[in-house]
Order: C-alpha cells, then sequence, then structure tokens
C-alpha cells in the first residue's frame, strides 16, 4: 500500500532540454590560460560540482543569461551582494551619475559622509567606521584594530567560518578553502596562524576553555555562518559569546559581509539583539560594487590612523561609484522589503520541504530570511563537522539537474543561496517544480 502510493505522489523524472555550452567552454579553455582554474575567485570554477563553469553575459532582475544564450534563474545573487536584483534601475542610475562626476578621486566625497550616517542610523554599534574595498579587507582591519586596541595577540575564529583570505583567517576555514578540501592554505606561514585559536561552531563550552587557556584580543564570527552552508546559532550561543568577552576583556566582532542588510536592516545583531564591538560588512551593503566596511564602538575606532595608532588605508576606499551604490540600495531596504523577502523565503522552504517529503530524500534545508541552503544528510546540521557530512556528490548532481532546468545555485555543497526582491512567486515556484525533478534526477 505505502509503495503504491509512493509510486502515485513520486514525480516523473522529465528530461531536461540540452543546453548549448559552446561558447561557454571555449571562453572557458582561453581562461584556463590566462587564471588558475580558469576563475578570479576559486568557488566560481566549479571544482565542487564538475563540469564547465558557465560565463554569464548579463543579467536583468532575478534573471542571468550565459554566453550562449542560456537564460536563468539566478539563486546566487553574486554570493548575496545582489538584493534588488541584477541591474537595477536605481542603482544602475546611481553608478552612472557618480560615474559622470569622476570614478576616483583619493580624496573624501560626500557620498562617503551620506552612506556612513545610513549605515550608523542602521547598525548603531557602528558609531564610526572606515570603507573599504572588499570583506577581506574588512575583516583583516578589523582583526588588527581588536589587536591594537587591546594589546593582545591571539584571537579566536570557528571552524567552518569564512573571514576572506587574509593569511591569519584562512585556519579551518569555510567556503572555497572547504569545498577544495585545504585543510588550511598553503602559503600560509605557521607564524601568522600561531595567534589563531579555532573552536567548533555553537560550542559554549570549548569558547570557554579556549578563553580560559588564552590571552585573547577577540573572538571573529559569522553571527549566522554562511560559509559551512548556512548554520544558524542554537538559541543563546550568541549572548554567550558577548558574556565570554565582557568577562575576559576580550572584543566582538561580528563578520556580517553575508548577513549584514541581508538578514535584517540591522544584521544579525538586530535580529538576536547582540551588540558586538566591531562589525564587518561587504555584499549587500555595496551594491554589487567592490565595498566593504568595518567599524564599531567609538573609542575602539579611535586607535585607527590618523587618529591612533593602528594603520590602515585604500587607493580606491570610499569609491564614489561603490558608495552611490550602496545608497541606492539601503533607500530601498525597508520593512516592507525584508517582509517580503521573508515571504518568498517562507514560500521557497514550504516548497522545498514538500518536495523533499514526496521523493523521500534525506535531507535538511537551512533559512533565516531570504538566504538558505539544502543539505543533503539525513542528520541536523549544527556545525562544520555536521555539514561536512553531507553528500557533496549528490549535491553536485543536484546542482547540474537544477542548471539544466534553468535554476543557478551556488556550485558548493558549502555555501548559501539567496532570494532577492526581483524574483516573484511564480520564481519561487519554477524553483520548486525544478527541484522536485531534479531531486529524483539526482538519486
Ligand atoms: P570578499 O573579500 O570576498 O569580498 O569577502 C570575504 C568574506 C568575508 N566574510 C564572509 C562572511 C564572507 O562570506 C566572505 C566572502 N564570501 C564568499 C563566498 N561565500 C565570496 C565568494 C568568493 O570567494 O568568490
Amino acid at each position: 500500500m505505502k509503495a503504491a502510493r509512493m509510486a502515485a505522489t513520486t514525480p516523473r523524472l522529465t528530461r531536461a532540454p540540452m543546453r548549448n555550452t559552446t561558447v561557454s567552454t571555449a571562453l572557458f579553455e582561453r581562461a584556463q590560460s590566462l587564471f588558475p582554474g580558469g576563475v578570479n575567485s576559486p568557488v566560481r570554477a566549479f571544482k565542487a560540482v564538475g563540469g564547465t563553469p558557465i560565463f554569464i553575459a548579463r543579467g536583468q532582475g532575478a534573471r542571468v543569461w550565459d554566453a550562449d544564450g542560456n537564460s536563468y534563474l539566478d539563486f546566487l545573487g553574486s554570493w548575496g551582494p545582489l538584493i534588488l536584483g541584477h541591474a537595477h534601475p536605481d542603482v544602475v542610475a546611481a553608478v552612472q551619475a557618480a560615474a559622470r562626476d569622476g570614478t576616483s578621486f583619493g580624496a573624501s566625497t560626500e557620498r562617503e559622509v551620506l552612506l556612513g550616517e545610513a549605515i550608523r542610523a542602521a547598525v548603531p554599534s557602528m558609531e564610526r567606521m572606515r570603507f573599504v574595498s572588499s570583506g577581506t579587507e574588512a575583516t583583516m582591519s578589523a582583526l588588527r584594530v581588536a589587536r591594537g586596541f587591546t594589546g593582545r595577540h591571539r584571537f579566536i575564529k570557528v571552524e567552518g567560518g569564512y573571514h576572506g583570505h587574509a593569511d591569519t583567517l584562512l585556519a579551518a576555514s569555510g567556503s572555497g578553502v572547504a569545498t577544495l578540501g585545504l585543510p588550511d592554505s598553503a602559503g600560509v606561514t605557521p607564524g601568522a596562524v600561531a595567534d589563531t585559536i579555532v573552536v567548533p561552531f555553537n560550542d559554549e563550552a570549548a569558547m570557554q576553555a579556549a578563553f580560559e587557556a588564552n590571552q585573547v584580543a577577540a573572538v571573529i564570527i559569522e553571527p549566522i555562518p554562511g560559509n559551512m552552508g548556512l548554520v544558524p546559532p542554537r538559541p543563546g550561543y550568541l549572548p554567550a559569546l558577548r558574556r565570554l568577552c565582557d568577562a575576559y576583556c576580550a572584543l566582538l566582532i561580528f563578520d556580517e559581509v553575508i548577513s549584514g542588510f541581508r538578514v535584517s536592516r540591522g544584521g544579525a545583531q538586530a535580529l538576536f539583539g547582540v551588540r558586538p564591538d566591531l562589525t564587518c560588512l561587504g555584499k549587500v551593503v555595496g551594491g554589487g560594487l567592490p565595498l566593504g566596511v568595518f567599524g564599531g564602538q567609538g573609542d575602539i575606532m579611535s586607535a585607527v590612523a590618523p587618529e591612533g595608532p593602528v594603520y590602515q588605508a585604500g587607493t580606491l576606499s570610499g569609491n564614489p561609484l561603490a558608495m552611490a551604490a550602496g545608497l541606492a540600495v539601503l533607500r530601498k531596504l525597508d520593512q516592507a522589503a525584508y517582509d517580503r523577502l521573508d515571504a518568498l523565503g517562507q514560500r521557497l522552504e514550504a516548497g522545498i520541504k514538500e518536495a523533499l517529503a514526496t521523493t523521500s530524500v534525506p535531507a535538511q534545508f537551512h533559512r533565516v530570511g531570504s538566504v538558505f541552503t539544502l543539505f543533503f544528510c539525513a542528520e541536523s546540521v549544527t556545525d562544520f563537522t555536521s555539514a561536512k557530512r553531507a553528500d557533496v556528490g549528490r549535491y553536485a548532481r543536484f546542482f547540474h539537474a537544477m542548471l539544466d532546468r534553468g535554476i543557478y545555485l551556488p556550485p558548493a555543497q558549502l555555501e548559501a543561496g539567496f532570494v532577492s526582491l526581483a524574483h516573484t512567486e511564480d520564481d519561487i515556484d519554477a524553483f520548486v517544480a525544478a527541484s522536485r525533478e531534479a531531486l529524483v534526477a539526482s538519486r
């Protein structure tokens, strides 16, 4: 009886149309002679899923078109920045207007003050800040400030947390480092990571033990890790970190490069009610242009040169185009925008869970607002160790089955997908319909 019911409800596998990849394949060949792996960031190389990476010709709203003219609904969103979707008219107009006034001056502009004020109003813990050009620069600089301010060298990060590719932060990293199975990066000297202490995520006792055994300058953490796939913190975990940092006079650094302006206007710190000493932003705040920000408590930020002894600088920092894009995006992000993102996320979650049930595929679906990961494993995922138990081979098959059905996902299991304000209910339903087939196809 059960088998008969299963047969009736299990979706039949529809063959996806063959995609033409001639141009992408030719471009990838040329790119491989130029760039290591044919790419300018490892996660783009499809190493975790196999096959030839697509070359994107253009994007509009929720869609991208590759160099062969195939179109996809985009649930990667440039790895997080594109909360409004591709080429939003307001962002394009703002960048064009800024470019007409000159692309860079190496001097201050009004747009920096305007964006700085908008960020402080949204994220009050960032009393003072500095603009940089990437998330990597933001975390690297925040850490230097924490060390300079406290006069201590050691800091704690969690396994599977990714904070960009600065030497000291590359130990036990998530994202591409984990995907490529690298324990750590070659070229990082033992000295560079000698003061990096790594503990498991969501483990308060391990954190406490690390504090007891070391003089700690700071804890740096993604409050909602997205680089071991999306793994939310256990209730009470972030407040416990705050208490530990206070008790041991260490700084709490939230790397909100993914979660900032994404999970709420005030980021994860607003969502969980935990105020960090320093915050790192990137992705959404730059509206798809190269921008990172670090900032925090006024007296801590006074340690930064030229006010204080911690050096930090950048030729293109506060770039007018990035400021203009950031301002245009932030203007759109009111509560209604976050409610809409959550509603779309809920629709996706309900659809996927129903598809998982009808196909009897063992998987865990994690979501916070518009950020999500589908882990192919039967057991719950709470940290890096459990995330790594997911079936990456199955994810690879699922990824390609989705791509063949016009849905573009992160090309690795240990990453997060993103819904944008450009997605419609129909787009979400298309995702769910494709995944119903892809779940069967990926068996
Ligand atoms: P960038 O230097 O790549 O702008 O930001 C580094 C960074 C810092 N902190 C967090 C929480 C991040 O997620 C990132 C970058 N994320 C990766 C993928 N999840 C970006 C994609 C890539 O490496 O190409």
